[in-house]
């Protein structure tokens, strides 16, 4: 009787017992389910993801043609300014401000009765808003034209608009010539007082490597050609010493070139630093990358005033006699008048006029050793890169009253398309 009682209680504290390790996996179970369906939805609802698209659009009766591979024309960097800003000044008023992140025009093509623009353009919004983003941009895109069907000659209704990934976006820009990665410019003056560069910042920098070391810096201006400074070829005349390494670190390069031929300015004369400038042929063509570009030439009649703001890049001393940097590094510095750069208590009269002076008069930050050879670069309003200066000669590095001295490259203009046709 005992036995029976234990055995009618023994079945239901057994069922009790049952839910106990039973309901509490499912119960997890249920409670992992549900927090990935939470995770899932939140992040097509509500977690922004980058969003490119290309878009095009016709503009009547004029041809321009500006391929991005060259520098662009004033008439061409005029209308692309006003297109960019007019584009930017229409989002930031739409309903879709938040969402958007950039746009640029990349090319002017010549099209039959007139030209057609490609855009790029940027956004972040939720998966979930995919179609009704694809819309809304093409209809302030289609607004943007009507308003200005007069000033552009633009053609509304051949607005077309596509989304395409993150690595075609890149690559609509690899081609051309002054655009970096990101086109972001950080303010920053730590090269000596310089920062590091980041990954693609300055994608057209080279270092010219003799014997496997890092001996100048060079500036990539098309596929097969470079520019650099006559004196860092001085006793180094063999093409086979050389190689030329992209990237941004300077022993772990993205790619590696040979050299074919090196041609130094046929009045290059050391003692007085004149015509410090070399091409440099590469044994095969490049192939452009989000990390490595060209450089745009400036036009030979590109005027630079005192004190536009100006980059220098390379992995010179970090101060006179100092260590090498490994990481690229960049500082930004501002152009000095030839006048005042002549001063008796500056460089006193021996910067020519087909030199250029960058810096400060306080000192603070300069090329150096190694840095020879490198770009200085310039934005133009569109912030396309052109390479205005050749890093030639100094006394010492940023030293009060000595700014660097740089081969002016708008003088030498022509002497680069009689060497390289370009
Ligand atoms: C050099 O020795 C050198 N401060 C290059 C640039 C400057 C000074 C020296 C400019 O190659």
């Amino acid at each position: 009787m005992r036995y029976y009682r234990k055995l009618r209680f023994g079945v239901p504290s057994q069922r009790r017992s049952w839910p106990v390790c039973t309901v509490i996996p499912i119960l997890l179970g249920v409670v992992a389910i549900l927090g990935v369906t939470i995770g899932l939805l939140v992040h097509f609802l509500a977690v922004g993801k980058i969003y490119h698209y290309q878009g095009d659009f016709l503009i009547s009766g004029v041809t321009y043609n500006d391929s991005c591979e060259n520098a662009p024309s004033q008439i061409s960097t005029d209308l692309s300014k006003d297109i960019e800003t007019k584009m930017l000044d229409r989002f930031q008023n739409s309903s879709i401000y938040k969402e958007y992140i950039n746009s640029q025009v990349i090319k002017l093509l010549p099209h039959p009765n007139g030209s057609s623009v490609q855009l790029q353009l940027t956004f972040k919004f939720p998966p979930a808003k995919r179609g009704i983003m694809k819309t809304e941009i093409k209809a302030v895109l289609l607004q943007m034209l009507k308003d200005n069907t007069v000033s552009w000659n633009a053609v509304p209704s051949s607005i077309k608009l596509m989304e395409i990934s993150k690595a075609n976006a890149e690559m609509l820009t690899n081609k051309c010539c002054g655009r970096q990665l990101f086109n972001s410019i950080r303010a920053g003056n730590r090269i000596v007082n310089g920062k590091n560069a980041q990954m693609g910042a300055w994608p057209w920098q080279a270092s010219m490597q003799w014997q496997g070391k890092h001996h100048c810096g060079a500036s990539l201006i098309s596929s097969r050609w470079l520019l650099s400074a006559a004196h860092c070829f001085a006793n180094k005349t063999n093409s086979e010493d050389w190689t030329v390494n992209f990237g941004t670190v300077v022993n772990k390069p993205y790619m590696t070139g040979k050299v074919q031929n090196i041609i130094s300015h046929e009045n290059f004369s050391s003692p007085g630093v004149h015509d410090d400038i070399a091409l440099v042929q590469l044994a095969k063509e490049v192939s452009f990358s989000k990390y490595i570009r060209r450089i745009c030439l400036p036009d030979a009649k590109m005027k630079l005033s005192e004190n536009d703001s100006v980059v220098v890049t390379g992995w010179g001393a970090l101060y006179m006699n100092g260590p090498l940097p490994s990481v690229l590094q960049e500082a930004f510095v501002k152009i000095i008048g030839n006048e005042v750069c002549n001063a008796p208590n500056a460089l006193s009269g021996l910067v020519t006029d087909n030199m250029l002076c960058a810096g400060f008069m306080s000192g603070n930050a300069d090329a150096c050793q190694n840095d020879s050879g490198g770009p200085l670069v310039y934005p133009d309003s569109r912030k396309i890169w052109h390479l205005v200066g050749i890093v030639s000669w100094g006394d010492g590095c940023a030293k009060k009253n000595k700014p660097g001295v740089y081969t002016r490259v708008t003088a030498y203009r022509d002497w680069i398309t009689s060497k390289t046709g370009l």
